[in-house]
């Protein structure tokens, strides 16, 4: 299969570094990461050993492909539809952070999948990605149900060794991915905790009130996702991921801008427009993006 993976940060340069192995694969991403990988290739080291060889691009000349994964950062998913849009993708398949498959559905002509991707990575330096957690991914058509391009794209995972569950319950796991980034992601980095402490000391009660609004919030939008469920989420994901540190916690330590809109304003957003009170996830958003203004991030 051909596979352009659109973003390629840690996750985008693990999964599609994997891809690799079994398909023709092309990734964008930004120099000096892509212009390594042209030369020498790309290294995954860590939970899994590869060495591997995709294509390489720092832009959307990329023009065509069975299968487009989107890995970018949640920000830059307006600009990664405006690209993909410029070319002829059969399916367009979301692996991204926050809710953020409407916006590539707005842009693209193409069968937009969900997806969900529980890999642990880190980029370690050009051309070098450790996988810290082997994880699952899980594809499934946006709205729920069976879908043959699903199926398609969890065979081209499976052919290639990546375990990938295609189910037909995306509407509810979307909102329980939302809730494990709502549960992990901003007490982790504003307590400057791996992913395992942030669930086992002072900030988890943080960390589960986050998630039973989020699972509020899915239930006044038409999905069935318990408070139970959503934080039996955040304590599996926590502890499977118990030494790593969060993308959120990463992006401050870095001085980067967060996922806050992605993740906790998507909640805050809809939590307001069904009147639902969503007092934690409000106030871990207000941090955030006062810690991205006193930045000028934002
Ligand atoms: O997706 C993640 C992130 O860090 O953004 C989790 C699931 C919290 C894993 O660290």
């Amino acid at each position: 299969m051909e596979v352009l993976v659109y973003g390629a940060g840690a996750l985008g340069s693990l999964v599609g570094g994997l891809l690799a192995r079994e398909h023709d694969v092309t990734l964008v991403g930004r120099d000096p990461h892509v212009r390594r990988i042209r030369a020498d290739g790309l290294r995954i080291d860590g939970a899994v050993e590869a060495r591997v060889s995709p294509r390489a691009l720092t832009d959307g000349t990329h023009r065509a492909a069975d299968l487009a994964l989107v890995t970018t950062k949640a920000y830059d998913t307006d600009a990664a539809a405006r690209a993909l849009a410029t070319g002829e993708y059969g399916t367009v398949c979301s692996l991204q952070n926050g809710l953020t498959e409407e916006r590539l559905v707005a842009a693209l002509d193409a069968t937009v999948l969900a997806g969900t991707a529980s890999y642990g990575a880190r980029l370690v330096g050009p051309g070098h990605v450790t996988c810290t957690g082997v994880g699952e991914v899980v594809i499934g058509a946006l709205s729920g149900g069976p879908s043959p391009q699903a199926a398609r794209v969890g065979a081209a995972f499976d052919a290639a060794g990546i375990e990938a569950v295609v189910a037909d319950d995306m509407p509810v796991r979307r909102f329980e991915k939302l809730a494990v980034n709502a549960g992990i992601n901003g007490p982790s980095a504003l307590a400057r905790t791996e992913n395992g402490a942030t669930l086992d000391g002072p900030a988890g009660d943080v960390s589960r009130e986050a998630a039973r609004e989020t699972a509020r919030v899915a239930r006044a939008t038409g999905v069935e996702l318990s408070d139970e469920r959503a934080v039996d989420a955040v304590e599996r994901v926590a502890a499977d991921t118990a030494a790593n540190r969060s993308s959120m916690r990463e992006d401050l330590a870095n001085e980067r801008r967060t996922e806050v809109d992605a993740i906790y304003g998507a909640i805050v957003y809809r939590a307001d427009r069904h009147g639902v009170a969503v007092p934690t996830c409000r106030t871990v958003a207000s941090l955030i993006r006062g810690w991205e203004t006193a930045r000028g991030l934002r």
